[in-house]
């Protein structure tokens, strides 16, 4: 069995159904990963347990997916090096903007690299390219994907 390269984090399960665009993004690619629902809030402790078993098992990449006061993937930097992508949910009164300024401004020194609200796809992507700079499958496939959006583009109207 391939050793795990990607956890995927979020902080409920009704986050499920846009985080199933990473997975489709990482299944495509052919990226061994594991999703788990782990709450910055609710549960602290195992959020941080995930993090030190997934980094045991080979994990080279975070992402991590929250609503509303989104703590998840800062949470998660402050217990790893290994990049960390947060994925700001549009849930509650405030659909996202919440999360994204919660996610992205983290304090100077630890970086977490946060897509757009429900950026779930660009995750997976983002993801992947950083997984390819130490593997060749991976950027071919990664620019193969990149012509084909061209190719796309330009072959309409
Ligand atoms: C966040 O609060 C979760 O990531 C979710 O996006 C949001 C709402 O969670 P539930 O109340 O649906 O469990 O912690």
């Amino acid at each position: 069995m391939e050793p795990l390269k990607v956890l995927i984090l979020m902080g409920s399960k009704s986050d499920r159904p846009v985080m199933e665009k990473t997975e489709a993004v990482l299944d495509e690619f052919g990226v061994p990963y594991k999703t788990m629902i782990r709450s910055a809030h609710r549960t602290p402790e195992a959020t941080i347990q995930a993090v030190k078993d997934a980094e045991i098992a080979g994990c080279q990449v975070f992402i991590c997916a929250a609503g509303m006061a989104a703590h998840l993937a800062g949470v998660v930097c402050s217990k790893t090096i290994k990049p960390v992508i947060g994925v700001p949910m549009a849930v509650g009164p405030l659909q996202g903007e919440d999360a994204l300024h919660s996610t992205v401004m983290m304090p100077s020194g630890l970086p977490v690299a946060t897509v757009g609200i429900n950026g779930a796809k660009n995750a997976g992507l983002l993801a992947v390219q950083i997984l390819a700079q130490q593997d060749e499958r991976l950027s071919q496939l990664l620019k193969a994907d990149r012509n084909a959006q061209a190719e796309a583009i330009l072959s309409e109207a």
